[in-house]
């Protein structure tokens, strides 16, 4: 498009969206009342206890799903326009295109009702600004597709049927209105005439139907918050606005600018919104007072890609559902439909497969917080008043399960879920065990999860049991269960679970243990590409501290033990051993998978060269 059809453009889009909305205020809503944590207890109290939710990324993308002119386009599916540099108007076509004539409303939500999912987000409008909903303030929706159904109104209409929630997420970032600023780097369409203002004054004129005309909407899922044009002013405004017309709305943190990045909460400061949002992540521990929800996809992209078939299994589903639901969060699973209308075959069997979990289990997500552990080896465990969930991952040997410090008394007989038979507790110094049948009761195809419901009397109490020596002197440190300090190290699942992000070098990571005097190996595992490598880092322990140099492994999934030396604890006890950046730091420190601690009383030890 010319420079001055562009100009033309925007005055006439600029026009449009005056002419057939009524322009709404760009900023300066007044603020939502104070509200009393009773009352947003009671406003959030649905959300808690629903646990598991099914997001859905649907659009115009799901047409070339992740192919373009001929070639594989890299990234998510619905990135499409800016991964390959589509320019706006090449792209438009697409929705003269959108006929997906096989979508069934209330198909998509009785599969996710039967998977246990109890509330839905839908992308109302992600980044390409197309509207699934037919929207007064633009031609670029569903309304001028062929299609022409306004899919929300079938889909909210299901979900009252079903009694399921209904959630709309909204993309700030607009990769094609003319007010939207900014333009992608790449794109020749002229940013003048562009008026930020009138881009808010717009979305705030959808946000208004879609608050007006679809019923209570459970959640309002802001998202495209990050770029520099979008202000916590401007958020806050936002939410304020969404807040006046349906109070007891929930909004995700995505509306400001407090999100620390994928980790998805907020940082330290006053920010509108009333949950995290981790994405394609599981925060490392529980959070207690702190509503979050970790959003993730099945396979690795949220919009349909037809050529995305790295799924994953149902057991990895389910075990995050636990683990998350174990750390007080909640699970939004994601679907990518086709652009027929149909969810993938691959998506819905893995929710088939969740629904027979579901069937046994439900009772040990639904209303439950985090349990009272920082970490069990052997699972996770979610908390009723009165009551345990001990889910159960690796079946232990002979079916002895230790739950480590608990001091409560069971308060009634132990189950398995899906079992009546009552299950031997007895006392074993500061633990509990539970006899389980020696081999899971499904095997040869064992559940991913069972789950042991123990009831318990009063609070839980749990005493901290420090890791100690097993009977070959060894004390693996685990990644998930440092005490971390400074602003990026943090834990990533990725790479079988490791510390990363250690760009800061006042960022440190440390394990108490309960040592008993005498000689100590000390070794860690670490990864670090080329590029990185040669950092000091320092370990201390016991008042000794010795450093080393990172070596490089030549990517950050390649993992190798560097022995470092041998350390005489006088004292046994609680001791801290910390490892932190010193000396040279070039940038990133390395990824640390875990630090490993031998015991060899009886053994005195040349230091080791650091290799
Ligand atoms: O850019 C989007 C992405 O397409 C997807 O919608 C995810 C889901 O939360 N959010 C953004 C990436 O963080």
């Amino acid at each position: 498009m010319k420079s001055a059809e562009v100009v033309r453009a925007c005055v006439v889009a600029g026009l449009l969206s005056v002419l057939a909305a009524p322009p709404e205020p760009a900023r300066a809503q007044a603020s939502p009342p104070a509200e009393s944590p009773a009352a947003r207890d009671a406003r959030m109290e649905w959300w808690r206890e629903a646990r598991f939710g099914m997001f859905i990324h649907w659009g115009l993308y799901a047409i070339p799903a992740g192919q373009w002119g001929g070639t594989r386009a890299g990234g998510t599916g619905e990135w499409i326009l800016t991964n390959a540099k589509i320019p706006v108007e090449a792209y438009e076509p697409l929705r003269d295109r959108f006929n997906p004539v096989l979508f069934d409303a209330d198909a998509w939500v009785r599969a996710a009702k039967r998977a246990g999912m109890k509330y839905i987000v839908i992308t109302t409008k992600h980044h390409d600004g197309f509207a699934l909903f037919d929207s007064a303030g633009t031609d670029w929706d569903i309304g001028a597709t062929p299609f022409k159904r306004d899919v929300l109104k079938e889909l909210a209409a299901a979900c009252e049927r079903e009694g399921v929630r209904l959630g709309f997420y909204y993309s700030i970032m607009d990769w094609h209105h003319p007010d939207y600023l900014p333009r992608r780097g790449w794109e020749s369409r002229s940013a003048d005439g562009a008026d930020l203002d009138r881009y808010v004054g717009y979305m705030k004129g959808q946000l208004r139907e879609l608050l007006t005309n679809y019923g209570q909407v459970g959640v309002l899922w802001f998202d495209g918050e990050w770029e520099s044009t979008w202000t916590s002013e401007r958020g806050k405004d936002l939410d304020a606005f969404v807040r006046s017309l349906q109070p007891s709305i929930l909004v995700n943190n995505r509306v400001d600018k407090g999100r620390n990045d994928m980790a998805g909460l907020n940082r330290a400061g006053e920010w509108a919104g009333d949950f995290g949002t981790p994405e394609q992540e599981v925060p490392r521990t529980g959070l207690p007072g702190v509503d979050w929800e970790s959003c993730m996809t099945m396979n690795d992209t949220w919009g349909y890609r037809s050529d995305d078939q790295n799924w994953k299994s149902s057991a990895e589903l389910i075990r995050t559902l636990v683990d998350v639901a174990s750390k007080g969060g909640n699970y939004l699973l994601n679907v990518g439909p086709t652009a027929d209308g149909l969810i993938p075959e691959a998506s819905l069997s893995r929710m088939a497969d969740i629904a027979r979990w579901m069937d046994v289990h439900a009772e040990s997500i639904y209303a439950t917080s985090a349990g009272p552990f920082k970490k069990l080896s052997w699972g996770r465990c979610t908390a009723k008043p009165g009551v345990l969930y001990l889910h159960v991952f690796d079946w232990p040997e002979g079916g002895l399960l230790r739950v480590p410090g608990l001091s409560n008394a069971p308060a009634g007989d132990a189950t398995l879920l899906g079992s009546e038979a009552a299950l031997p507790v007895r006392r074993v110094d500061d633990d509990l065990v539970i006899e389980l049948p020696a081999t899971p009761p499904d095997a040869p195809a064992p559940m991913p999860v069972r789950v042991v419901r123990l009831p318990i009397a009063g609070e839980p109490e749990v005493t901290v049991v420090l890791p100690r020596a097993d009977a070959e002197g060894v004390i693996d440190l685990r990644p998930e269960d440092a005490d971390i300090t400074g602003s990026h190290l943090r834990y990533e699942s990725k790479y079988g679970g490791s510390l990363g992000f250690w760009t800061n070098p006042e960022d440190a990571a440390s394990w108490t243990f309960d040592a008993q005097p005498g000689q100590y190996w000390v070794s860690i595992e670490v990864s670090c590409t080329p590029e990185f490598a040669g950092s000091e880092f320092v370990v201390e322990l016991g008042g000794t501290s010795f450093t080393g140099v990172v070596p490089s492994t030549g990517a950050w999934g390649t993992f190798t033990v560097v022995r470092t030396e041998s350390i005489l604890l006088e004292d046994g006890g609680p001791t801290t051993i910390t490892v932190r950046p010193g000396g040279e730091f070039r940038g990133a420190l390395m990824n640390l998978r875990a630090v490993r601690l031998t015991w060899a009383p009886g053994e005195v030890h040349e230091p080791f060269p650091v290799r």
